[in-house]
């Protein structure tokens, strides 16, 4: 049934290539997105190692003078009202000017430094030519700073985002509470690109929009500055901290490939380990949970956010994590398609976006994390579930966990990017 998957994938790529980087789909996103473009370029690797290093190279193109990496960079070809919020929505120019491109001012999780160092994995004698990692280095420690230096909101050292948007998991019912104290911008306030390609009914709802909108134009009003004040929408998130950890450990093999120092690397990987474990971990129910600024209080939900943290090398609370992963609540050892959220709870959707259906490049993640902590069965329940819902549904942007039922666009970039990596 896999037969020809590989060249499919590859397909999708090479299709959703624009030169420099590559969309996530063409109609529903047609510019370039920070963290699908690191997944992206995780796959892109088997198919051309150098586009796989461009791909990270022009997002990293796009990075602002403060460290940050923006969550879109928009494609000025791209007719303006192609997507929304466009390029005259964030005006970015007012912060980065006119020369630099045209971007968001939100970021996405920072996957980045670890699909550098997969990429540079490929083909080393090619990168070393180029001077990919020499280049790249000092950008992704910058970005990384930013998280840690500006983003540590709140106690405990850890990195908040401040938009649903950049959890990576818009709608995710994790977001319910804190965003309930935002008053959404009213429905016919703004105009909403993305219903024309997709089924309102798998989509964030007006509501959800509302609030999104309202959160971003408030930032963007205060010159997408981090402080003093704290954004109305503030928390600590486990999957962007255990990716943030994580990254540092890919950003040690970086830093010894290039001559820099990894102490610091590894020193900042514990650090944010020992903290995540400390201030998210819920002995309870197994499971790490966000934390909301403002109230210092566990958001706890059953998002499988908490589980991305089996990423983090020597996370000592893997075992249970693992228990979690295989528990009632997920049943991952069994049909091996992760849900996005809690299979058990009332607000479990198996249609709706990130509040229940299967990803791919969280599957994908949980993969690499699970054989991290020798939990190598489970792993390869994942990854064939995985291959077996892309061989019988295509690259779908997301699946019903129940059914493996494809759901959203199609021909997603990172749903064939992390395939052909799995089939590796
Ligand atoms: C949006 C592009 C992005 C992903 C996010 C996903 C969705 C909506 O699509 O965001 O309009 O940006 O939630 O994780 O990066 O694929």
């Amino acid at each position: 049934m896999t037969a020809g998957l590989r060249e499919r994938a590859s397909r999708v790529l090479l299709a959703n290539w624009q030169g420099q980087s590559t969309v996530p789909a063409a109609d529903l996103y047609p510019h370039q997105w920070s963290w699908d473009s690191a997944f992206i370029a995780v796959g892109l690797r088997h198919v051309s190692p150098r586009r796989a290093q461009r791909e990270l190279e022009s997002l990293f193109g796009a990075q602002w003078p403060d460290g940050r990496v923006p969550h879109i960079v928009f494609d000025r070809a791209t007719p303006a009202g192609a997507y929304f919020p466009g390029a005259d929505f964030w005006r970015s120019a007012a912060v980065t000017g006119v020369r630099h491109p045209a971007t968001s001012g939100l970021v996405q999780p920072p996957v980045h430094a670890i699909a550098a160092w997969e990429t540079f994995r490929a083909d080393p004698e090619l990168a070393r030519r180029r001077g990919f990692l020499a280049r790249l280095y000092p950008r992704l420690v910058a970005w990384h700073r930013y998280l840690t230096g500006r983003r540590a909101l709140g106690t405990g050292g850890l990195v908040s985002i401040v938009h649903p948007w950049e959890s990576g998991m818009d709608n995710s019912p994790a977001w319910d509470g804190p965003l309930s104290r935002v008053e959404p911008l009213p429905a016919g306030s703004f105009r909403r690109a993305d219903l024309a390609h997709a089924v309102a009914g798998e989509r964030p709802t007006d509501t959800d929009y509302g609030r999104y909108v309202r959160l971003a134009a408030d930032y963007r009003d205060h010159g997408y500055a981090d402080g003093p004040a704290i954004p109305a929408f503030a928390v600590q998130d486990p999957l962007t901290n255990a990716l943030l950890a994580a990254a540092e450990a890919a950003l040690a093999d970086i830093a010894a490939e290039v001559g820099a120092d990894p102490a610091p690397h590894h020193a900042e990987l514990k650090r944010l380990r020992e903290a995540m474990v400390e201030w998210l971990f819920d002995e309870g129910d197994g499971l790490l949970h966000a934390r909301d600024v403002h109230t210092g209080q566990s958001l706890r939900a059953g998002s499988v956010a908490g589980l991305v943290p089996l990423v983090v090398p020597g996370l000592p609370v893997a075992d249970a994590l693992v228990r979690t992963a295989v528990g009632d609540r997920f049943r991952i050892g069994e049909t091996g398609l992760p849900p996005s959220y809690d299979r058990t709870d009332a607000l479990f959707d198996t249609s709706r976006y990130w509040r229940g259906p299967a990803w791919f490049n969280i599957g994908w993640l949980l993969w690499r994390g699970l054989r991290l902590h020798g939990a190598t069965g489970v792993a390869d329940t994942v990854r064939a579930a995985l291959v077996r819902a892309a061989a019988r549904a295509g690259f779908r942007e997301y699946l019903d966990p129940l059914t493996g039922h494809g759901r959203g666009a199609r021909d997603f970039s990172w749903s064939a990017a992390v395939t052909l990596d799995l089939l590796d």
